[in-house]
């Protein structure tokens, strides 16, 4: 039965059947009427095709998240809560551009599978010039020119761990390392030419997407809506899409199938994944995401907390495992990245001595903005022993990574230089 010619068939089936598990595990399922017998007979078959598409399809042992329908294999993933952090190191085995099936996943609820036949994006507002609705679906923005750009997607609270883990610090949120940010080659439509169609007045300053995903609950029971997040038509206007591809491929579900809002160089929550309606406004908007959530608050900061938090910082990450081990007395070539959303990463300095000692890595990649580079840098370790990597990137804005990231209780925009552990034997 693993016939070559077999093995396409059973993939898909299960592929389609472990989709199915999860939307009916997520409730996206509809069941009035079955017995809750039949839905466990159902649910039983839906496991055991899983378990067999693990020998065809990526790396065995696929972890699940609540609500996450692509399998998310160790070797690539690390499952926080609903959330998944891609593994840093394993980004060696890719290219510039992350796969979308290793590309992390950040959920407030859960993907919800949506049809494209069925999906229209709704435009309106008093920031439109007759303060209508306009509808489109997915052939009307196909039929608008299309643009690819390659940019990163990366969480705010990107690198949060180490606020913890390197600065004594307490932050609340997701606990990622430095796995919550990917880069891809996004394709869609300008969103300027989908405002402009849809009639843009004089008077618009705010432009809010807003996702199909269901209602966000705090974990104090508050309901705040969907995923919605203000963004000023300065940005609106300059570079955002809404697309429609990823890598090539129709968006995966998990990163907002049919359509999302992609944001370069800014916080991931600016990209709006499912995005169903987009309110233009003719005055300031505001959501928990740009009042409570995504500005920077503490001790250190107003008490209305700060601005809202706009680009990325600048970060960098060595793809070895962390606490690796390296054989004493051999070369070894060492990777990493580096980006930044204020402009191209134009230098990277790296320590393999915990900072005693400094040296430029090699960029394989030039700067590119919204993007990141890749580097390397050549290490003959002599003794045995642990050893600290140190990787510190400068833009093309003059930022250069700090020694420590002044605090902020919900553990944003990470930007210092991460002591990364290896032991040398
Ligand atoms: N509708 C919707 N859009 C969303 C989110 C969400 O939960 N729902 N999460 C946001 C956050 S916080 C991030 S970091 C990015 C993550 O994008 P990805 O899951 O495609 O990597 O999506 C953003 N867009
Ligand atoms: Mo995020």
């Amino acid at each position: 039965m693993n016939t070559p010619e077999a093995l396409p068939p059973q993939l898909s089936e299960s592929a389609y059947d472990r989709r199915r598990l999860r939307q009916w595990l997520t409730g996206g399922a509809r069941a009035e009427g079955v017995s809750r017998r039949t839905l466990l007979r159902l649910l039983a078959v839906a496991g055991a095709a899983a378990g067999t598409s693990a020998a065809f399809g990526p790396p065995a042992a696929a972890a699940t998240a609540p609500g996450i329908v692509k399998p998310l294999p160790d070797s690539w993933f690390t499952v926080r809560g609903t959330n998944a952090e891609s593994r840093f190191a394993s980004f060696a085995e890719t290219g510039y551009h992350t796969p979308n099936e290793r590309f992390f996943v950040r959920n407030h609820t859960s993907t919800p599978v949506l049809d494209a036949d069925d999906w229209v994006l709704t435009v309106r507002g008093d920031g439109l010039t007759h303060d209508r609705s306009v509808e489109f679906t997915l052939d009307d923005l196909r039929r608008l020119p299309a643009v690819t750009r390659t940019a990163f997607v990366e969480c705010a609270g990107n690198g949060r761990s180490f606020f913890t883990t390197q600065q004594g610090q307490t932050v609340s949120g997701t606990a990622w390392t430095l796995g919550a940010v990917g880069t891809a080659r996004w394709r869609g439509v300008r969103l300027a030419d989908v405002l402009r169609r849809a009639g843009l007045g004089r008077h618009a300053v705010d432009v809010m997407p807003r996702g199909l995903d269901a209602d966000y609950v705090t974990a104090d029971g508050a309901n705040l809506g969907r995923v919605r997040r203000p963004l000023p038509l300065a940005k609106a206007l300059d570079d955002v899409l809404l697309a429609y591809e990823m890598n090539g491929e129709p968006l995966p579900y998990d990163h907002g199938y049919p359509v999302r809002v992609l944001v370069p160089s800014w916080i991931g929550v600016s990209s709006v994944k499912w995005v169903g309606d987009i309110e233009v406004s003719a005055q300031p908007l505001y959501s928990p995401w740009n009042t409570d959530f995504y500005r920077l608050f503490g001790d250190a900061h107003p008490v209305e907390g700060s601005a809202p938090l706009t680009r990325q910082t600048v970060k960098s990450a060595w793809e070895v495992e962390w606490g690796a081990q390296v054989a004493a007395g051999t070369a070894h070539r060492l990777t990493g990245r580096s980006w930044s959303g204020a402009a191209g990463v134009v230098r990277v300095d790296v320590s393999t001595d915990g900072g005693g000692t400094w040296r430029p890595a090699r960029l394989h990649d030039a700067p590119r903005r919204a993007g990141w580079v890749r580097w390397s840098a050549d290490w003959l370790p002599r003794t045995p022993g642990s050893y600290t990597l140190l990787a510190r990137a400068t833009d093309g804005a003059g930022h250069t990574q700090p020694d420590t990231t002044v605090h902020n209780t919900q553990g944003y925009l990470f930007d210092a230089v991460v002591r990364h552990p290896v032991t040398v034997t």
